[in-house]
């Protein structure tokens, strides 16, 4: 592999040195380029598991793909009989944003103006049911769509974070390639299942999600991610359900409600709704509290038949009896017990 990309350097240098005497090593120079570039779109895009990573990995065939694609920038006339089109080369424009190797890449959808689309399709507040069964079914179809590659997804509000796992080598580990497939599938089956969810409510407008990607290079920092969404979600639900059952059951307008809770810190918001509504909030349910947690987890279907059934081979039966299905969970993910408990999760086979 490696004397192969060194030969198709060499040759590559060895035309371009001569494309500058006649015009026939210029056909030369371009054909080897050619070559080279299929060699590298194999070992890149192709199948084989092993040819990718060798791309990944080898940093020498990094540097010849730079290196092509700075002479097809110094306009080195590329004729259309060697190449696609003469037009091909500014493909080499587009930004290499493959995430860095060896980390975890988190991505995150948000749905864009959520005050607004929950305004506009009469949400409970402060938590709609509906609305979270409807944003957990759409990340199961994310989880779906990318199975034993996205170890874990936490959601909570209108936003939901994908977790890959460490060594994924889904789209070459490219950003926008991930970004936007989960963005846009996320959306999509937001529509698709709205109906499941809100039954007869219409949908008054195609709602949309932004997507970002985060890359986390520790364990400590991938779980001091998830800590902070789930330290966020805690936050955001006892200051709302404070606001609101002021509101709702004391009559207070919003700014009313706003003001009584100015500077107040969490055991004041405790308190509060103990002492005037006689709630605890430890005993309010945890999906509210805690978000929503899917991990993939290995499922043991094996009939009686298939495990034993005549002509079923080892390898037959080991399929069989290991589908993997999405556990839903509204546990802690802050302490520790949850990380003993999946280590499958932060350990990188895939599942
Ligand atoms: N009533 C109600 N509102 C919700 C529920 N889930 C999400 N929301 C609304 O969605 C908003 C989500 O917050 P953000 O994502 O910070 O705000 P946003 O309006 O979506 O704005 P951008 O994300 O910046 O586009 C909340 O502030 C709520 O107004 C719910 O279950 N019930
Ligand atoms: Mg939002």
């Amino acid at each position: 592999m490696w004397k192969l990309g060194r030969a198709y350097l060499t040759d590559v240098l060895r035309g371009q040195l001569l494309c500058g005497l006649t015009p026939v090593p210029l056909q030369f120079c371009t054909r080897h380029i050619t070559c080279t570039l299929r060699h590298l779109s194999t070992y890149k895009h192709g199948a084989s598991p092993w040819g990718k990573a060798v791309y990944l990995k080898n940093d020498y065939l990094r540097k010849v793909s730079s290196l092509i694609n700075f002479l097809r920038c110094a306009h080195l006339h590329i004729t259309p009989t060697m190449a696609k089109s003469k037009f091909e080369y500014v493909k080499s424009f587009e930004a290499d944003d493959s995430c860095l190797p060896n980390t975890w890449i988190v991505v995150r959808v948000d749905g864009k103006n959520f005050h607004r689309f929950s305004d506009s399709h009469n949400f409970i507040k402060p938590n709609d049911d509906r609305s979270l069964g409807l944003m957990t079914k759409a990340a199961q179809s994310v989880m779906e769509e990318f199975k034993g590659d996205i170890t874990l997804a936490y959601g909570q509000s209108d936003e939901y974070s994908f977790v890959f796992r460490k060594h994924t080598t889904t789209y070459s580990r490219r950003s926008s390639k991930l970004m936007t497939n989960i963005a846009s599938l996320f959306a999509s089956s937001f529509v698709f299942y709205w109906p499941r969810y809100f039954h007869s409510l219409q949908l008054q407008y195609p709602p949309s999600f932004d997507g970002r990607v985060i890359v986390y290079p520790s364990e400590q920092n991938l779980r001091d991610y998830l800590s902070w969404r789930q330290a966020d979600c805690h936050i955001n639900n006892l200051y709302n359900t404070c606001f609101w059952k002021l509101i709702q059951e004391h009559d207070l307008t919003p700014a009313q409600s706003q003001e009584k809770l100015k500077g107040t810190l969490s055991s004041d918001k405790n308190e509060l709704l103990f002492r005037e509504f006689n709630i605890n909030y430890n005993n309010l349910p945890e999906i509210h509290r805690k978000g929503t947690v899917l991990i993939m987890k290995k499922e043991d279907v094996a009939s009686e038949r298939h495990r034993s059934g005549p002509g079923s081979s080892p390898k037959d039966r080991r399929k069989q009896s290991s589908r993997l299905h999405i556990l839903q969970l509204h546990c802690d993910i802050i302490g520790s017990q949850f990380w003993q408990e999946h280590p499958e999760i932060l350990s990188d086979t895939k599942r």
